[in-house]
């Protein structure tokens, strides 16, 4: 039988690769979207284009998870299978910006979708896009889903809420529903405000003299970097695992944001040298111009100063593992970019 599924947050980075993923696998894929004065699908364009793709497996509807009403009817409407909540304010710098939108969204949101998922149809499956923000101040490295939470952002402890809601309508409602706590994962259709992303355009452009510099924070922080693609594998297999469970999706290696500048300026031969410490810290070309320099606006009031995973339960529950190191990551985001600008 043709499965169903529902996926908030569908315009994301995330969306795009679960769509294209479940409807390669013959699901009916429903998305709910925002309503924005501008054009918010762009990263589903690939989908539209695809001739490989069934176009009436497709279909989009307006909702907001800030809305219940919306999210009820969709429910209703659609009658999913499989319930996959990626729609969050995810900016974590954002979040002391917005700490209350940013909670109704990423905290209540959850709430508001397990609740039309009882009363509805309790045997609908569940996907909540926890994060590895959670484990913020690190209580032991690597993280496992074991190791206690200590969130350090609006963001973080929102997602925290999500995470014990979903154990808690898990155990007393008895419904299919699985934490994953991911690990930052990328792709070329990474928001332009994350590191990983800013960075590599910064450079592309920068290598083609359409940018004289690029402006960063924390150059010291490290994260477990992996890509979109092996993760929204992984959502779709903690749902088809024999019981509901809550998993870590990670790769296990880490990287300050400094030795992420250096791989992908290394890749793009462009040879740099870093002088100063601190806040003063910058990097230099070949020809002696400054092309990156830190920025206090891009600190935040307090940091995830490092984050390493270790996902052994899902390599042995799931059988999943990662396909994509640092450096097909970084090769695949570079050569996205370079394309734009040929397409430009
Ligand atoms: P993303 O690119 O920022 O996408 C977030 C999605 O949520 C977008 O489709 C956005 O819509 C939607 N959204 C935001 N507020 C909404 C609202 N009020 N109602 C309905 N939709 C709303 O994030 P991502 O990187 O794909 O991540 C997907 C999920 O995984 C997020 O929940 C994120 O917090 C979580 N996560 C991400 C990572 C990571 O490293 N990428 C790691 C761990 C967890 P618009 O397009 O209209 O803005
Ligand atoms: O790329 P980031 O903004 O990602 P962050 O904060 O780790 O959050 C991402 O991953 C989480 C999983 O752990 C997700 F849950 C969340 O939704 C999001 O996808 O920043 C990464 C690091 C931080 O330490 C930050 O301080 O890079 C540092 N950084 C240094 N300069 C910068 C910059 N971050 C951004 N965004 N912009 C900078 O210029």
């Amino acid at each position: 039988m043709k499965k169903t599924a529902l996926i908030f947050g569908i315009t994301g980075q995330d969306g795009a690769y679960l769509s294209k993923f479940l409807l390669q696998k013959n699901y009916e894929v429903h998305g709910v979207k925002r309503r924005s004065s501008s054009h918010n699908t762009y990263r589903l364009d690939d989908i539209y284009n695809d001739q490989l793709v069934k176009k009436s497996n497709f279909f989009l509807h307006y909702g907001d998870i800030t809305d219940s009403i919306s999210i009820f009817n969709l429910i209703k409407k659609t009658k999913p299978h499989e319930v996959y909540n990626l729609a969050a304010q995810s900016h974590v710098a954002v979040s002391f910006e917005i700490p209350e939108y940013t909670t109704n969204a990423d905290a209540l949101g959850t709430l508001r979708i397990l609740e039309a998922i009882i009363k509805i149809d309790k045997n609908i499956k569940f996907y909540q896009a926890g994060s590895s923000e959670m484990f913020g101040k690190v209580m032991e490295t690597p993280q496992t889903e074991k190791t206690p939470f200590y969130p350090r952002s609006p963001y973080g402890a929102a997602k925290l809420y999500s995470h014990w809601i979903t154990v808690n309508y898990r155990e007393a409602y008895n419904i299919f529903a699985c934490n994953g706590i991911l690990f930052n994962h990328e792709s070329p259709l990474r928001g332009d405000t994350f590191v990983t992303k800013k960075v590599v355009k910064a450079l592309c452009r920068i290598k083609f003299n359409k940018q004289k510099k690029l402006f960063v924070g924390n150059l010291y922080a490290k994260r477990d970097w992996g890509h979109a693609e092996d993760y929204v594998r992984a959502m779709w297999k903690m749902l088809q695992h024999n019981k509901p469970d809550d998993f870590v999706i990670c790769t296990g290696k880490q990287y300050t944001i400094k030795q992420f500048i250096n791989m992908v300026a290394k890749q793009l031969k462009i040879r740099i040298n870093w002088k100063g410490k601190g806040i003063k810290e910058k990097a230099f070309d070949e020809k002696n111009n400054c092309i990156v320099e830190c920025n206090n606006k891009y600190l935040r009031p307090t940091e995830v100063d490092t984050l390493k995973g270790d996902f052994s339960k899902a390599r042995k529950q799931l059988k999943w593992k990662p396909n994509h190191d640092i450096n097909s990551l970084i090769n695949d985001m570079i050569s996205y970019e370079l394309n734009t600008f040929n397409n430009d």
